[in-house]
């Protein structure tokens, strides 16, 4: 086992976003990949085991169930780059079936410090994998596995945990085709996705009973005050998760309880928000099963098969680059 780590040359910057987010006419909005700071982090593993919350469960449930189908279904022999590892929990289980059959190199793309750590102390235990993460965006990280690959070594990337879903639809086969630029011809995409459900289960899923999606939530508004100085009081604004049909997905909402300003100093605004106003911070798109394989081809892959899990409607789909 080895285990090291590529650092920091995070190249996304938060006062810009926050200004261009909520000065902009219309829908004020955040980028969703600031939830994700150590504190947000530790609130999604939460979130992933809330009774209300089964999308986790039911991906995990899916490798550890078909861990050695999906690996069989593998061609050649590869090294392992994941697109947000998490804690690498689910991770194990393709890991540990890959490693039966060869030396394996697992490459964790992170842009969350903790979440990297964590995932590596998690898996840093299995015998024949050599563990190298990237504190990096997605495609920076894939670019960089992708220019250190042996010759003849194929690439299996993971992208699991239906974090696809958090592009609208068109975004994400744009993504699906720059993961497919990277790659060469014969490498393999295992992508997570969560599936179409009732509203009432989604609402309940975003919105959970204990709070903690909301804190997750407005975790972001801290982050603000903490990280930009911002003076937004956590009184005035609520949680709210509601579900876009016509987009086949969950939104998450900060809604303004009153009308009010708040100053943003490190982002140089003061911004007005009017009484029930909101700032959308994330979607979560729904796919159908039957989407997944046209969606896949326009972005150059085949889908080679897809497992589905019996208590949560969620897909594990193998992709191979054409
Ligand atoms: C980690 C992006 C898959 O969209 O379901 C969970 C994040 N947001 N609860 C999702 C999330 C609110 C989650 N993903």
């Amino acid at each position: 086992m080895v285990v090291q780590a590529i650092s920091t040359n995070l190249s996304y910057d938060f006062a810009a976003d926050v200004r261009a987010g909520l000065t902009r006419t219309g829908q004020k909005e955040l980028p969703s990949k600031y939830l994700y700071d150590d504190v947000g982090s530790a609130l999604f593993e939460v979130i992933s085991r809330l009774p209300e919350y089964g999308l986790t469960r039911a991906d995990e449930r899916l490798l550890r169930r078909h861990a050695h189908d999906i690996v069989d279904a593998v061609p050649g022999t590869v090294a392992v780059a994941e697109l947000g590892s998490g804690s690498g929990k689910k991770t194990r289980w393709i890991l540990e079936a890959l490693s039966r059959r060869q030396r394996t190199f697992y490459y964790p793309v992170e842009i969350s410090r903790t979440a990297l750590a964590m995932c590596e102390r998690e898996l840093s235990d299995i015998d024949s994998v050599s563990i190298l993460g990237f504190e990096r965006e997605y495609l920076e990280g894939l670019l960089e596995v992708s220019a250190c690959r042996r010759k003849g070594q194929r690439i299996l990337v993971l992208f699991l945990g239906s974090t696809i879903g958090n592009f609208n639809r068109e975004a994400g086969v744009q993504f699906l085709s720059s993961v497919r630029n990277i790659l060469a011809s014969g490498d393999s995409l295992l992508l997570g996705t969560d599936l179409e459900k009732p509203a009432s289960q989604l609402v309940r899923a975003y919105d959970d009973e204990l709070g903690v999606t909301a804190a997750f939530n407005l975790n972001l508004l801290v982050r603000a005050n903490r990280e930009l100085g911002a003076d937004f009081d956590l009184r005035q604004f609520e949680h709210e998760a509601k579900v876009n049909y016509e987009a086949r997905s969950v939104e998450m909402h900060l809604r303004s309880t009153t009308s009010q300003v708040v100053n943003i100093p490190a982002a140089e605004v003061s911004v007005e928000f009017s009484e029930g106003e909101t700032i959308w911070t994330e979607s979560s798109h729904k796919y159908s099963l039957d989407e997944i394989s046209p969606t896949a081809a326009t972005a150059g892959f085949r889908c080679v098969r897809q497992w589905v899990d019996d208590q949560w409607p969620f897909a594990e789909n193998l992709l191979i680059a054409e």
